[in-house]
């Protein structure tokens, strides 16, 4: 449809002008239609030029007409452009970089390994060494070296779970108490944390739970020491006024052996729930090492002695959170996880 210039009403440069423009595809496109109609010699530009030479009665009318038909196509410009900038803003991939990007949430660390991580960094700010080894273990590291007794209940396949006759689930960490001394002389400190199992299932025991043991050899290593570093933790851990209190004790491991329990966190001594009104909550094993443990590994039990200690994460990180039932820790629940 080939028309002249001159013969075009406003009404139908217009309806031209907005067509094209619809059709327009790229940004270089609508700037070669702004030109044809805008421009210096543009259509519309034109036009306006042309209303000066109307008879006079005709000129507001016109004008108006003009200015009206300009202010729309210039919109639809302005609108067309902004959409085709958007569509080529899209990379190749169909993707819209102006979209905000999708947002992977932070995970947190389970509150296990973060109360485990808090308890190896109060001992190796006072020197010990963090061992980790296997959870498959012998019967000999697990329990002969250790000075468990072939008959002792520990051993009982109720506790234990077997591999094999002399293969078995660490019941504990200290196996790596006695790898470790079998490997180095005596000074020592070392802090073993790490999954131990034990064929228990009910609401305060799980068959895999979790443990830091410790242990320090060198000459003159007395029950003070143990008193003293084992203070120095509680007081790291829970709050530094907290009580302590070292009750007599009796495992097969150590001689003697005590069990230390603090003031009760929740009600500070006087008696609730969660220390069954005794005021009292139990949070670690200890003891001085049995001579037959150290003569197991070949230390001179004239020169050296030393003490160990061992203590569950569970029960640790339930206290200083007041988390109630341990079976939270393994249901993997991120509303609960996520809030530590
Ligand atoms: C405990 C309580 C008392 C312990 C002993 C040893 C070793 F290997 F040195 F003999 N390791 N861990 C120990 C002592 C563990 O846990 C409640």
């Amino acid at each position: 449809m080939q028309v002249k210039k001159e013969e075009l009403t406003i009404d139908q440069i217009i309806h031209q002008a907005l067509d094209s423009l619809s059709q327009a595809s790229t940004v270089d496109q609508i700037k070669i239609l702004q030109a044809h109609y805008l421009g210096r010699k543009g259509l519309i530009t034109q036009f306006l030029r042309s209303i000066s030479t109307m008879p006079q009665d005709m000129r507001p009318a016109a004008g108006k007409k003009v200015n009206e038909a300009k202010q729309v196509f210039e919109e639809k410009l302005k609108e067309r452009t902004a959409y085709l900038e958007y569509l080529a803003s899209k990379n190749d991939a169909g993707i819209d970089v102006t979209l905000p990007g999708r947002f992977s949430p932070y995970g947190t660390l389970h509150p296990i390994t973060q109360i485990t991580n808090e308890i190896c960094r109060i001992f190796r700010s006072i020197g010990f060494q963090i061992v980790e080894g296997p959870e498959i273990e012998t019967d000999y590291y697990n329990f002969e070296a250790l000075n468990i007794p072939k008959d002792h209940p520990a051993r009982d396949m109720q506790d234990t779970f077997y591999v094999s006759d002399s293969i078995l689930l660490r019941t504990h960490t200290s196996p790596m108490q006695i790898r470790t001394m079998k490997k180095i002389s005596p000074p020592l400190r070392i802090i073993a944390p790490g999954k131990v199992y034990r064929c228990d299932s009910d609401i305060t025991h799980t068959p895999m739970f979790h443990q830091v043991e410790g242990l320090m050899v060198d000459k003159y290593i007395s029950f003070a020491d143990l008193k003293g570093i084992l203070t120095l933790f509680v007081h790291e851990m829970f709050d530094p006024s907290t009580s302590l209190r070292f009750r007599p004790s009796f495992f097969p491991f150590t001689e003697p052996s005590a069990e230390v329990d603090i003031r009760c966190v929740m009600c500070k001594g006087a008696g609730c729930r969660v220390c069954s009104q005794t005021g009292w909550l139990e949070v670690l094993g200890a003891g001085m090492v049995h001579p037959n443990v150290f003569r197991n590994v070949n230390y001179n039990t004239d020169t050296y002695s030393g003490f160990a200690f061992g203590m569950g994460v569970e029960r640790i990180t339930m206290l200083k959170y007041g988390i109630d039932d341990i079976r939270k820790f393994f249901e993997n629940d991120l509303r609960f996880l996520g809030q530590f």
